[in-house]
């Protein structure tokens, strides 16, 4: 307790020669999704707030309707904007107000259609969408007849699939998975006879080392693909084309953070995260079978010298 109090004390006069207000003892609202490396992330990312003496609450939200919490200030911040999933929702947060950009990870990110490579001996033309197109029959499934099964994410992360479908004329039957584990489930049940499979997958994750496979080639995600019909193949369609290939991974906060946590902002922003430790963070949970906030600590044991110097 004496420790506490003069550690608080220290802070006070540190941070007012810096300038800086102490962070609140409200707590930082941290959300946590329903992806392995997110939920690891949050928690490594609570555990160094705490480590700066902060207090952290973590609240199990919605990937998408997280920006408008951020917006009012219910959550206090984002570990992993992912660019195909979220670009469209946090831009529209962002033209609103109450949130801000804290900054990329050094992270790449793709999200997209994909296969484990045994697909291509089905579908030998692939990794072309048209390829894809024409082999629609081998992706059959009784609930699909004798169109392809695409197993799209749970509903909350990509929200496009079927539009994409209609704009690039795809003789492919969205199907969405409950969980992320049920994308894993049907691959490793495909594995056994090398049955062709396609389904949602991205980068960085735990996959790539475990199940050799490629992204779909679908025409290239330009700017407006979204909004405007005129961009893309079909010029009376939006979504017809791929998610961004080399798609950014941001961290997000409410705007008022800077001025309620300074500290935890200031730490925010130094924090960045690489391809190799996010799939790692993902192998913790999803091949190790840690529970997440074991896979938090075992990462911050193993990682001092990537996290001490940002929060010295
Ligand atoms: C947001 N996600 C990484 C599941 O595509």
């Amino acid at each position: 307790m004496k420790l506490k109090i003069f550690f608080a004390a220290s802070a006070v006069v540190l941070s007012g020669s810096m300038g800086l207000a102490a962070d609140s003892s409200d707590p930082i609202v941290v959300p946590i999704h329903n992806w392995s490396s997110q939920i690891v992330m949050s928690n490594v990312v609570g555990k160094l707030f705490e480590e700066i003496g902060d207090n952290v609450e973590y609240v199990t939200t919605d990937s998408q309707a997280v920006y408008e919490s951020i917006r009012s200030g219910d959550v206090t911040l984002e570990m992993e904007v992912w660019e195909g999933a979220f670009g469209a929702s946090f831009r529209a947060a962002l033209e609103k107000g109450g949130i801000v950009d804290a900054g990329d990870h050094n992270a790449v990110t793709r999200e997209d259609w994909w296969y484990p490579m045994w697909t291509k001996e089905a579908c030998p033309g692939l990794p072309d969408w048209k390829a894809l197109n024409e082999c629609a029959a081998v992706f059959a499934t009784p609930e699909t007849g004798d169109k392809g099964r695409f197993l799209g994410g749970p509903v909350d992360w990509l929200k496009h699939d079927q539009e994409r479908v209609d704009a690039l004329d795809l003789n492919f039957v969205v199907v969405n998975a409950g969980s992320a584990a049920a994308l894993w489930a049907e691959v490793a049940a495909a594995e056994a006879d090398k049955k062709p499979v396609v389904i949602f997958n991205w980068t960085p994750n735990f996959v790539e080392a475990v199940w050799p496979g490629e992204f779909v080639d679908f025409p290239k995600w330009v700017d407006g693909c979204d909004k405007n019909p005129s961009v893309g193949p079909n010029p009376n369609a939006t979504y017809d084309c791929g998610n961004p290939a080399n798609g950014y991974l941001k961290k997000a906060a409410w705007d008022g953070m800077k001025d309620k946590w300074p500290s935890a902002y200031e730490l925010l922003q130094k924090i960045s995260f690489t391809n190799a430790q996010i799939a790692e963070m993902a192998k913790f949970v999803d091949v190790d079978e840690m529970e997440p906030e074991d896979a938090a600590a075992a990462w911050l044991e193993a990682n001092e010298a990537v996290w001490k110097p940002w929060i010295e």
